[in-house]
Order: structure tokens, then sequence, then C-alpha cells
């Protein structure tokens, strides 16, 4: 897996209505590094037109491109990787499928990462770190706590998300993180650029 330090996940619903792939490449272009597709409402074979799109885009910049939930359209455009949740289908399975495509899988709880390191994940989610409103089924905030159990035991690559904002990955950083993933502060942000910078500025100190 290509390294990677800022990571981007889509949300339309802060997109203010400006176009999915405008968004991304203003991301890409601010510097994110890895782009996940996440769409929980749409049909999927809309899902499956933004991916080929999103594809396009990355292949373009070269930047890994990750499909959230399903596996086939990830298949069916050629992604990178897929990135799955506790109710998906296991990671075993998922292997069987995508062979040797990243396979990220989030996690809350230290127990969950040391079973995710065992059935052979190539990365693993560690939040929320603090309040979200991006996802629904949301558990309460892990706090930064967790990131630091992470450092201490878990040998493969992981991302701290969720509620992670400018105003407050410090705190992240300081815990352990090398990596960080949000939807709403860089794809709902006014100046998407300027903030990716800001993001890489404190992630390279
Ligand atoms: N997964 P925002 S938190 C998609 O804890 C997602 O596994 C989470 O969005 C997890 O950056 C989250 O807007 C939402 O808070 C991240």
């Amino acid at each position: 897996m290509k390294e990677f330090q800022l990571y981007a996940i889509t949300g339309e619903e802060f997109h203010q209505g400006r176009d999915l792939m405008d968004v991304m490449e203003e991301a890409i272009k601010g510097g994110v590094d890895m782009i996940q597709l996440r769409d929980k409402t749409s049909s999927k074979k809309e899902v499956f037109e933004k991916a080929k799109k999103l594809r396009q885009l990355t292949w373009q910049y070269n930047v890994p491109f990750i499909v959230n939930d399903h596996i086939d359209v990830a298949l069916a455009v050629d992604a990178d990787g897929i990135h799955i949740g506790q109710d998906d289908l296991p990671i075993e399975e998922a292997r069987k499928i995508v062979g040797d495509k990243i396979i990220g899988l989030s996690t809350h709880h230290i127990e969950e990462a040391r079973a995710a390191v065992k059935a052979g994940a190539d990365y693993i989610g560690v939040g929320p770190i603090f309040p979200t409103k991006s996802k629904v089924d949301v558990v309460d905030p892990v706090t930064t706590e967790y990131i630091k159990q992470v450092v201490a035991e878990i040998k493969i690559p992981f991302v701290a998300i969720g509620g992670i904002k400018l105003h407050n990955v410090d705190q992240v950083l300081e815990a352990g993180a090398t990596r960080i993933c949000m939807i709403s502060e860089i794809v709902g942000a006014e100046d998407i650029q300027s903030v990716c910078q800001q993001f890489v500025r404190k992630l390279s100190k």
C-alpha cells in the first residue's frame, strides 16, 4: 500500500451544490493523498457512475482510490481498495473477492483493532475521535485515548477519523496519529485547497 497521510472521504451533503469531481480535485490539489467514495443513499448504478469518474481523476493524479461498502463497484472500476465496517462481510471473505487490493476496516475499540490485524486488514480506521454528524450509526466518541492504545499495540497502518477539524487536529497528532481522515472539514470547506494545505503543514511538523 502506498503511504498516505491526508485521506478525504466524499460527503455530497456538504458539497454546497458543488460538483463531486471539482470538490475532490480541489482536495487533491491541496494535498489529499487518498480518496474514498462513500455514498450510502444512491443506487448501485449511481455509485458506479461516480466511482468511474473518480477513478479517472485519481489515476490522473496518481492518488489511491477506495470505495466504501460496494465491493462489486470497486472491482468494476479497478479501484485500489475497499473500506468496510464491522457489520459488513468479514475481512477474510472480502479478501477472497478483492485479492491484493487494499482492505480498510472501521474500528471503534482496541478489540476490533486486534481482530482486524488478525483477519488481514491493510489499514484500520480509528474513530470517531470527536463527535461527528457525518455518520448516522456512529458510536460515542472514542477520544484520543483510543489512538494512544492503537499506537502502543497495533502494527498495521491506522487513520484517525471522526469530527477532526483544523482546530482540534493537534490533539490527534499529539496522541500519535500520522494519518488523518475527514469528510466535512475538507469537502465542506469554502476554500478546500487552503484547508488541505494547512493540514499537510501540520502533518509534516
Ligand atoms: N467513520 P467527519 S467517523 C465515515 O468512526 C466515518 O469509523 C467514522 O466525517 C468512524 O470528518 C466518520 O465529517 C465520519 O466527522 C467522518
